[in-house]
C-alpha cells in the first residue's frame, strides 16, 4: 500500500511537465509568429519611406545649386573690369566779383572736364551764371564764396556774366572756352 502515494505524485508530476510543456510551446510560438509579424512590418514601412526622400533630395539640391553657381560667376569678372572712369579731368577756377568786372576774364576747359568754379563776392552783391551750360550759381554778398559745378560737355566760346541788375551791361562778364 505504501507504494500508492509516490505512484499517484509520480502522475500527477506529469501532468504538471505536459501542461508547462504546451505553455512554454505556445509562448515560443506565439513569440515567434510576433518577431516575423514585427519584421514584416517594418520592412514595410522602410520600403515605403525609403524612395520618398531620397526622391525630393536629389532634384532640390541640384538645380538649385549648379544655376546659381554658373550666374553668379559670370557676370562678376564683367563687373570688376571698370577702368573706363580715368577719363573725368577735374579742374578748379577760384573767381572773385566786385564792381563790375570779375577777376578772370577768361577760364579755358577741354571738352568733357568736370569744372568747379569757387566764386567769392569782394564787394557787392553777384554771381556766375553761363547759359549755354545751365549752369547758374547762388548770389553771394561780400566776403561770401558760392560753388557750382558742371561738366564742360559741348566745344564752343561762351560768355559768363553775372545776373545782377544791370552788372553786365557795365562790364561784369567773361569768356569761357571749352576746346
Ligand atoms: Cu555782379
Amino acid at each position: 500500500m505504501a507504494e500508492n502515494v509516490p505512484v499517484e505524485q509520480g502522475q500527477d508530476h506529469a501532468m504538471y511537465s505536459v501542461i508547462l510543456g504546451f505553455v512554454v510551446l505556445a509562448v515560443i510560438l506565439g513569440s515567434v509568429l510576433f518577431v516575423f509579424s514585427q519584421r514584416e512590418d517594418s520592412d514595410g514601412d522602410e520600403n515605403n519611406e525609403t524612395p520618398t526622400p531620397t526622391a525630393m533630395t536629389e532634384p532640390t539640391v541640384s538645380p538649385t545649386d549648379v544655376p546659381d553657381g554658373d550666374i553668379t560667376d559670370v557676370p562678376t569678372p564683367t563687373i570688376t573690369v571698370e577702368p573706363t572712369s580715368e577719363a573725368t579731368n577735374e579742374v578748379t577756377f577760384e573767381l572773385t566779383g566786385q564792381p563790375y568786372e570779375y577777376s578772370l576774364n577768361e577760364i579755358r576747359v577741354s571738352q568733357g572736364d568736370l569744372v568747379t568754379i569757387e566764386f567769392t563776392s569782394t564787394d557787392g552783391f553777384h554771381d556766375f551764371n553761363i547759359d549755354e551750360l545751365g549752369v547758374a550759381s547762388d548770389r553771394v554778398n561780400t566776403g561770401n564764396t558760392t560753388t557750382v559745378q558742371f561738366t564742360a560737355d559741348q566745344v564752343g566760346t561762351f560768355n559768363f556774366y553775372c545776373s545782377v541788375s544791370n552788372q553786365r551791361a557795365q562790364g561784369m562778364e567773361g569768356v569761357f572756352i571749352v576746346e
